[in-house]
């Protein structure tokens, strides 16, 4: 196969061309911006995927198109590795150089890439894509297979997906298929075979009921699970609302990122009795909080840190009654609530770390133990297993039936990357299996109230954290100061750090009542825009409000 990279420079300056001069970094969610900036970074990360196939013998690489729980104007890329991993560090500056070089650079930048790390231009590659249902979307898509066509790549196109199905075809094709079948359907049979199968006709159980309203964010996650629906003979009895068929947009008022960060719940809902179990997805159905209202119509949310204490407690108990003796863990980040931990190390009892925000780091961790839970408190997470920690409970399948639960548990875990519904229909057998429902769920342990708010700088970059984003070392004094704020609340905890995703820093702060709690956000934010280069408008003071 003769490759000539003229083509490459030909596709970006006839159909491709560069039009923003700005510089645009690969961070912990790949590129993002608003659509109209992103056609000639979409080309060249099709390119930049042809090329890391060939880079890794020929393995499927995938690429999703999607802004996650960002607004409609917004869309976004990331590529995926081929075990399932986000793209590896050193290659998201191979990407963030790519992007930015001029179009007269790029043939030239192009063959750099390929002389640096000795890629054989001439072997097969295959890149897999998929998209989330923006209107742009569709537009993007094809820049990203003519990337990949510029340079004589295989590419196949998935159309409207999730997220956490990308990942899971890319896995399916280069496991040979071992996974699973690198197909729509193939997802769905795994997944739903294992769910009726852990269900086993027992669809109500002591509290548990078998209803469910799911707001799919007018994005990707509605379709498919309207899809589930249609495959899943009501063995679960799903009402999806915000399907995107309305006028409703993408994560507007809706959405796991509105519920969890707002508080309150989605536009659209029915009319409900109190204690009804409601989950939001976020725009392409990689994260999941459930939430639900109780008789006096205050609003409750069971987030990732949720989720993560509820799994991790369901399956010591299956490792214990099968006497398999595996080190199980829970990663968390510093966003997880202090509560949660507390809960998880002294009631669990299951070792528990924290890393930076980002699903890589979390992953990474997790891989570290034969079984590895990891969520982030805004419900992206997922359980990875050890190759030998599966060959132990296949072993003790053949005469244990726990194990054999604990098999099927793995069949509908998706462990390539969180996966909002994936994770819904294990928490769903939990609750079954448990025979709980909200009321006893949010009861295993109390929340601390908390806060987050977005602080406008300069520049972000001028904080710098450590020690898993908890401490500040950048601007000097600004630690010594946070740290004097928080010693005058109760239970009181606050972190900033700058946003991977938004050009913002972000605060966190927790307290043990709800009035410290807005009162040590405010403090702390004050903190930021003093000593960190704030440019926004001045924030309100929580005490001052009270008392209008
Ligand atoms: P940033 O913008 O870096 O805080 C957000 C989420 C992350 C992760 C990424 C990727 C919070 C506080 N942060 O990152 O957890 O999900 O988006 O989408 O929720
Ligand atoms: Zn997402």
């Amino acid at each position: 196969m003769s490759i000539n990279l003229r083509t490459v420079y030909a596709f970006a300056r006839e159909m491709y061309p560069k039009v923003s001069k700005e510089t645009i970094q690969y961070g912990t969610a790949g590129f993002r911006g608003k659509a109209e900036l992103l056609d000639s970074v979409m080309f060249r990360m099709g390119v930049l995927a042809t090329l890391r196939s060939r880079f890794r013998e020929g393995s499927v690489i995938g690429v999703m198109i999607t802004a996650s729980h960002n607004p409609e104007p917004d869309n976004g890329v990331k590529l995926i590795d081929p075990k399932g991993e986000m793209l590896e560090s050193s290659w998201e500056k191979i990407a963030t150089d790519l992007v930015n070089v001029s179009d007269q650079e790029l043939e030239q930048h192009v063959a750099n890439i390929i002389k640096d790390n000795q890629i054989d231009i001439t072997s097969s590659s295959y890149v897999y894509v998929g998209m989330d249902n923006r209107y742009h979307s569709p537009r993007l898509l094809k820049a990203v297979a003519d990337g990949v066509i510029a340079l004589k790549g295989n590419v196949r196109e998935f159309g409207i997906v999730t997220t956490p199905m990308m990942h899971f075809f890319v896995v399916a094709a280069n496991t040979k298929e071992a996974y699973g079948k690198p197909t729509e359907e193939g997802y769905y049979d795994k997944l739903i075979s294992a769910f009726e199968k852990l269900r086993n006709g027992q669809l109500e159980n002591g509290n548990y009921r078998n209803r469910l309203i799911f707001d799919g964010a007018n994005g990707v996650g509605a379709r498919k699970m309207l899809q589930f629906n249609k495959r899943m003979n009501k063995s679960l009895d799903v009402t999806v609302i915000n399907q995107g068929v309305g006028p409703g947009k993408i994560n507007e008022e809706c959405g796991a990122d509105h519920v969890k960060v707002q508080q309150k719940p989605p536009v659209g809902m029915p009319i409900v009795e109190p204690y009804t179990r409601c989950v939001s997805v976020d725009g392409d159905a990689d994260r999941v909080v459930y939430f639900f209202t109780d008789e006096t119509g205050q609003f409750r949310l069971l987030d990732g840190d949720r989720i993560a204490t509820l799994v991790a407690g369901y399956l010591m108990d299956l490792i214990q009654s099968c006497q398999l003796d595996l080190r199980l863990g829970l990663v968390q980040t510093a966003y997880a609530n202090g509560a949660s931990t507390d809960y998880i190390v002294n009631e669990l009892k299951v070792p528990v770390s924290c890393v930076p925000t980002g699903v890589k780091h979390l992953h990474h961790k997790a891989l570290e133990y034969d079984i590895g839970i990891y969520f982030e408190a805004n419900g992206h997470g997922t359980i990875v297993f050890s190759d030998s920690s599966k060959a132990a409970i296949s072993e003790a399948a053949k005469t244990n039936p726990k194990a054999q639960t604990l098999l099927l548990v793995i069949d509908l875990i998706n462990e390539t990357v969180g996966d909002a519904i994936s994770d819904m229909l294990l928490v769903e057998t939990i609750l079954n299996h448990k025979g709980w429902d909200v009321k006893d769920w949010i009861s295993s342990y109390a929340d601390l109230p908390n806060q987050q708010l977005k602080i406008q700088v300069k520049d972000r970059n001028v904080i710098q954290t450590t020690d898993a984003e908890r401490v500040c070392v950048k601007p000097e004094g600004l630690q010594d100061e946070i740290n004097q704020v928080v010693a005058n609340y109760k239970r009181g905890r606050a972190f900033v750090r700058p946003s991977g995703t938004e050009d913002v820093v972000r605060v966190y702060a927790e307290a043990s009542t709800r009035e410290d709690t807005l009162q040590l956000a405010y403090e702390v934010g004050r903190l930021v825009q003093k000593l960190a280069g704030g440019v926004g408008p001045e924030l309100v003071n929580p005490s001052n409000n009270a008392h209008l």
